[in-house]
């Protein structure tokens, strides 16, 4: 599967939900996907999109949320599952693109490329909608369920090594700015 074409599928079927990039080509394929003041582009650290959505549905628990990252970041921030599961949001849904790779800092081999399952990590962690993607119409089935049932969920995909279409602004204030915007919308 593709990043780009899997983030597209997933930014087709949004209506006012939150959105989080992770950092790098994950924030990338957002950003070239469709701008959506609704989406927060997390430029510069590995790992802490989790984390951010995860506030953000805890703080908005009428809104979905979506958290998109990278498999070497999740990785980086392992302990976030744990708090996702222990804290249960019925609207968060993290969505891994898994391309084995450390990819935007030159292509560094991550552990699933050998042992790691992030789906059985994110089980392990007390996720247990926790689910690989096995091919684009699969994702977009778990893509709808997130959109209606009660979560939290982790949706997997492994991905080719492609590049990413576009680079998102580096405008962090703008990007922060505009979401909070967005997010003070409520019910729109
Ligand atoms: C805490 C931290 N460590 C290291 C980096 C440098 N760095 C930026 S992106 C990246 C790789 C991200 O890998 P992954 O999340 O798998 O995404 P991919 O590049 O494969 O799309 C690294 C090592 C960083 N930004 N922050």
């Amino acid at each position: 599967m593709n990043r780009f074409d899997l983030t597209c599928r997933l930014v087709k079927k949004l209506g006012n939900e939150a959105v989080v990039g992770g950092i790098g080509n994950t924030n990338f394929d957002l950003w070239a996907a469709g701008q959506r003041p609704e989406n927060f582009y997390m430029l510069g650290s590995m790992g802490l999109a989790v984390p951010i959505g995860l506030g953000v549905a805890l703080a908005q628990p009428e809104r979905r949320t979506f958290v998109l990252e990278g498999d070497g970041s999740l990785l980086m921030q392992l302990g976030s599952l744990g708090t996702v599961a222990t804290t249960a949001p019925k609207n968060l849904a993290i969505v891994v693109f898994d391309n084995q790779m450390y990819q935007i800092t030159g292509k560094q081999k991550s552990l699933t490329a050998s042992s790691v399952d992030l789906v059985a990590m994110a089980k392990g962690a007390g996720l247990a909608q926790s689910e690989w993607a096995k091919d684009e119409a699969h994702f977009e089935v778990l893509v709808e369920r997130a959109l209606k049932g009660n979560g939290p969920w982790l949706i997997a995909a492994r991905i080719d090594g492609e590049k990413p279409v576009a680079v998102t602004e580096r405008d962090p204030a703008r990007i922060r700015r505009r979401f909070m915007d967005a997010l003070a919308r409520k019910g729109e």
